[in-house]
């Protein structure tokens, strides 16, 4: 609520200060339902498990993750840019069980070029249920919880094990190969200063804020 407070005066006074430049696109979120119990708001940061259905501008739906049941509803980490912006923007501050309607303007979806079957300048209106909401790597208990010798700094192995962990929860098999390959890319995204460590601080202040 107050960063919300902060951000609007923020872009109040950029807009006088600029004179008035081209307010940015925003997504209009209408809120469909709502759990009377309410446990953890999203926050950036979070792995969000969502059913989600979209539509183009003349109704058609060109996605949805219902067809096999609860089979195929998805991951993702909110507010890294996994998904579309429109997303990140709008699936902040929901309640595990909450149901919105996301109206997303061309920039902050596909834009000029559409993708696939959403053609240019394709205005989406998705409708997404978060069904279970987890903290992401990002937060402070995740830390904790993949540093197993609690050194403060996050090994090679002490990653991959965490893989192994959550790809177990998940039901997904183990791949020794594949783990390795992730551990790879996160090492050369997450260890700036490249001494073979994720430190607390390279983890955890880094896409904090879009
Ligand atoms: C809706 O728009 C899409 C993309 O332009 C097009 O492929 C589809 O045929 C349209 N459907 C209807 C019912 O007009
Ligand atoms: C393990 O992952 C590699 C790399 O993604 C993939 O090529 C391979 O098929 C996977 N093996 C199994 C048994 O799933
Ligand atoms: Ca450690
Ligand atoms: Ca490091």
């Amino acid at each position: 609520m107050l960063l919300s407070v902060l951000s609007c005066l923020c872009s109040y006074l950029l807009l006088s200060v600029s004179g008035g430049k081209v307010p940015e696109a925003e997504v209009q979120i209408e809120v469909m339902h709502r759990p009377f119990l309410c446990h953890r708001k999203s926050k950036y940061g979070d792995i969000l498990l969502v059913h989600h259905e979209g539509y183009l501008e003349n109704g058609t739906m060109f996605h949805t993750t219902r067809t096999h049941g609860d089979k195929d509803a998805v991951w993702f980490t909110l507010g890294i840019k996994e998904v579309m912006r429109g997303w990140d923007k709008g699936l902040k501050d929901m309640c595990s069980g909450e149901k919105r309607k996301l109206i997303v303007p061309p920039a902050l979806a596909y834009g000029k070029e559409g993708k696939g079957k959403i053609p240019p300048e394709s205005t989406l209106t998705f409708i997404i249920e978060v069904l279970e909401i987890r903290n992401g790597p990002r937060s402070h208990e995740s830390f904790q919880e993949m540093d197993l010798n609690d050194d403060w700094k996050l090994s090679w192995n002490e990653v991959k094990e965490y893989l192994r962990k959550e790809f177990e929860r998940h039901g997904y098999p183990p791949n020794d190969t594949l783990h390795e390959n992730m551990v790879k890319d996160i090492f050369a995204k997450e260890d700036e200063n490249k001494d073979g460590v994720i430190s607390s601080r390279e983890f955890t202040y880094k896409h904090d804020e879009l």
